[in-house]
């Protein structure tokens, strides 16, 4: 986009003066980011206008990805640099005095995801509009994003996140696309004249859905596309029922909050609702865009594809059948070939209890008609299966069984791909979790490994390490991410080895002056910075980390000259405000730093650095600092994980257990240029299958180990209550359910290798270039190549010499 700084200077303080009346010279922080971002956003429109006709014009195929979480993160930057303004912006910007990155810093970070799973949606939508194909996005609007998480005393407090406090000025409410989602009450089929069976309603909950709509800016290349997150309103010709503010509650707290506790009833059947509000809006919207392209409907999968974003919302299935049925008077055989043509389902969890299942009693009473059509589903399902597989195959895949809906039954038969997130995940659903459907369909079964936007989490994030690639391999790593590679030729030359570590170093100063900001701790931007950031969950192991940085404690306690090379252990976690025996880790872990970073006989040899409220922007600060990623989870339990691909594209050295993406990171970056431990996913699966495990024979025989848990309890970590008993309980008393003990020892071994290795400072930049050399695999751009390929069937629109075109990996 051409605009010169001197346009932009004089557009953005009329764009001020027009929204507030006064001039910027007055502005706070927030208002200047608002008239910033609403000028940007002007910028795009012309575009976002354009792609939306050119799509239709072109009778485009349109990807809908329908997931309930999107984690965007701060917009104005990726926004900015995307459309090629953001050195004229920040030029413009610092002639008036102003400083882009503390107007940038303004901006909320719509907290709308719990952790990957939402991220991964939001890197995806980046890289559909940066290969010029057509994707929407389809959320949830949430008044209040994931809690913001607070610490009082080491314990984990949840406050309410209100993001939208100063308004959101890359959204667009546009009430020309509303939509009526219909709850409850009574549903009964009569025949009309045509002959046609059609629904009758009485006494439903009516529900306004609204679209908001946010640009997702493509890559210099023009494409804007659309996320469209709804939101719940009393219907305006309804308003006269609802008398008190109570009455209107029901309503309103559809779209109020991620993850309604799911502890109690009233909680599940919120949520049930709330993923029914989305998908019913989001079918809804797309059959009426549809329309536009005027050919006939049997040709929906050719225009349309819908991709359901794990279980969450799977009702699309049940609802796209309603539509083609009760709406456009299909018949069932015509709408069920046009809705498994359309549908596609990812699997990103093996964790049973987050494959959903709903209770059919809660099903039929929010659903009603959706509940005939999901047992009619699941009747002829049986019908076909049972001939052709027999009894116990046909019961075990059902989608009714036992009182539940079960969800993933519903997504695997009404989709006609089903993949996981990365090979070994793959591998594991075939053989494991869905091998009775794998069985059944192995036709649908395929792999698609994660991916991130490097755009975000390496050119944004990390502008010096992009300054040097582009320096040393120019600039059409960009554009092409396999060029990286490239980049391996410098492995040996001894200017860009130190001019890496000087990159490393200065951001590894950027965050301990962060650090020291936010948390008081002083750390020694020297020291080794061992990173682990993802959510807290008990697979993950964070609790093996903190027995590691115990130990660590105790042999420098013992012996305060050990040659232990000085680190700084940084966690960024929340855990769900439920899972007590995640905040019992987090309480621990706060209590241990507390006592390792006051302890004079410690000094810089370790700290431990525990951030609050860890999201998308932090994660921006933390990575581009981070030596060591710990990707510690028990073989077998992570999907793939993002964070790992994330630290690797910015150099840091993977330390990890062969399960989800590591196993691919370390087939691209080789054996030696990362720290592999613990038991493969195959030895985790026979330990679980002959039940031969016993932990308390390892802490009984291991001293270093004895010792460690012990301390949970002895007092050495003071200020807990019962957290450390609960953590020694469930490691020896019960058996440790994620092999952290039998995994502990090697773990040890690696880490003491990782301080071998940072001594040589050259060798320690040798692996860390190849590392991000090697990275190039895992840009979403690769990925969503494959998914548009081998699912979607769609293609790019833009010209062969416009934007990102990806050739070999
Ligand atoms: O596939 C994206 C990510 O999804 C999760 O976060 C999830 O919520 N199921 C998984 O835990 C990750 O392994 C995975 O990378």
């Amino acid at each position: 986009m051409e605009i010169t700084v001197k346009q932009f200077v004089k557009e953005f303080k009329q764009q001020f003066q027009s929204m507030y009346a006064y001039s910027y010279e007055e502005g706070s922080n927030e208002q200047l980011y608002n008239a910033l971002g609403l000028l940007v956003k002007n910028y795009i429109s012309s575009h976002w206008k354009e792609t939306r006709e050119k799509y239709i014009k072109n009778s485009v195929k349109q990807v809908y990805y329908f997931s309930m979480e999107f984690l965007p993160g701060r917009q104005l930057k990726s926004n900015a640099y995307n459309l090629g303004l953001l050195d004229v912006v920040k030029e413009g910007l610092s002639e008036l005095d102003l400083s882009f990155d503390q107007l940038a810093e303004a901006e909320a970070d719509p907290a709308l995801g719990n952790g990957g799973l939402g991220r991964l949606a939001s890197c995806f939508m980046d890289s559909l509009a940066s290969l010029g194909m057509a994707g929407n996005g389809n959320g949830i609007r949430y008044q209040y994003g994931l809690f913001r998480q607070k610490f009082v005393d080491g314990y984990q407090v949840e406050l309410p996140e209100n993001w939208l406090r100063y308004r959101n000025v890359w959204e667009t409410r546009n009430d020309k696309s509303t939509c009526m989602v219909r709850f409850g009450g009574n549903v009964w089929l009569e025949e009309n004249h045509q002959g046609h069976l059609v629904p009758h309603y009485e006494n439903t909950l009516n529900v306004l859905a609204v679209p908001y709509d946010t640009p997702m800016v493509g890559y210099r290349n023009d494409t804007v596309n659309n996320l469209r997150l709804w939101s719940a309103e009393i219907p305006v010709e309804e308003e006269a029922n609802y008398h008190t503010i109570e009455e209107t509650e029901p309503i309103k707290e559809i779209t109020q909050v991620l993850y309604p506790d799911d502890s109690n009833y009233e909680g599940r059947l919120l949520r049930l609702k709330q993923e029914y509000f989305m998908v019913s809006a989001g079918v809804q919207s797309i059959i009426r865009h549809f329309r536009k392209y005027n050919v006939p409907r049997k040709n929906i999968p050719d225009k349309v594809a819908i991709h359901i974003n794990d279980t969450h919302p799977a009702l699309v299935v049940p609802e796209l059948m309603r539509i083609l049925i009760d709406e456009e008077h299909l018949s069932w055989e015509q709408a069920w070939e046009i809705t498994f043509k359309t549908c596609s389902y990812t699997n990103h969890t093996i964790l049973r209890e987050a494959l959903e299942k709903w209770p059919i009693d809660m099903m039929k009473e929010l659903l009603p008609r959706i509940y005939m059509i999901i047992e009619e589903i699941n009747n002829r399902f049986v019908e076909n299966t049972m001939p052709l597989y027999g009894e116990r195959i046909t019961w075990q895949t059902a989608i009714l069984q036992n009182g539940v809906v079960n969800m993933a039954h519903l997504a695997v038969i009404g989709s006609h791909s089903v993949n996981g997130v990365a090979k070994l995940h793959t591998d594991i659903l075939m053989n494991d979790v869905l091998k009775d459907f794998f069985e059944l369909y192995p036709e649908r079964f395929n792999n698609k490994t994660n991916g991130i936007t490097q755009r975000r989490w390496v050119h944004l994030a990390n502008p010096d390490l992009t300054q040097l690639i582009d320096e040393k391999i120019g600039e059409n790593w960009k554009l092409t991410p396999s060029e990286l590679k490239v980049f391996k030729g410098f492995e040996k030359d001894k200017d860009t080895l130190n001019k890496l570590t000087d990159v490393k170093l200065k951001n590894k100063k950027r965050l301990a002056a962060h650090i020291k900001e936010v948390k008081g701790i002083t750390v020694d931007p020297n020291a080794l910075f061992d990173v682990q950031i993802k959510r807290l969950h008990a697979y993950k192991r964070q609790h093996l980390n903190l027995l590691h940085i115990l130990h660590r404690y105790l042999e420098i306690k013992e012996n305060p000259s050990v040659d232990y090379v000085p680190r700084v252990f940084i966690f960024g976690a929340k855990a769900a405000p439920s899972y007590h025996y995640a905040k019992q880790i987090i309480k621990v872990i706060n209590s241990l730093a507390d006592l390792v970073n006051n302890d004079p006989d410690v000094g810089d040899k370790l700290k431990i650095v525990f951030f609050e409220n860890y999201g998308v922007s932090l994660a921006e600060k933390i990575i581009p600092a981070a030596d060591i990623s710990e990707q510690i989870s028990l073989a077998s339990m992570e999907a793939s994980g993002t964070s790992n691909m994330k630290l690797m594209a910015n150099g840091a050295l993977t330390l990890a257990t062969l399960d989800g993406a590591n196993i691919e990171i370390r087939d691209f970056v080789g054996e030696d240029n990362l720290f592999v431990f613990g038991l493969s996913s195959k030895e985790v699966y026979k330990l679980k299958e002959n039940q031969s495990y016993q932990a308390r024979e390892l802490y009984e025989s291991d001293q270093k180990l004895k010792n460690v848990l012990d301390a949970l309890t002895n007092g050495t970590i003071p200020n807990l209550q019962d957290e450390g008993y609960a953590l020694f309980d469930s490691l020896v008393n019960f058996n440790d359910e994620y092999f952290v003990l039998k995994d502990f020892a090697s773990y040890v071994e690696a880490q003491n290798k990782v301080d071998d290795l940072y001594k040589d400072q050259s060798e320690w930049a040798r692996k860390s270039l190849l590392n991000i050399a090697s990275s190039a695999p895992f840009s979403a751009d690769y990925t969503i190549q494959r998914y548009a390929d081998d699912i979607w069937k769609v293609r790019s629109c833009v010209e062969e010499d416009e934007g990102v075109h990806l050739v070999d990996e």
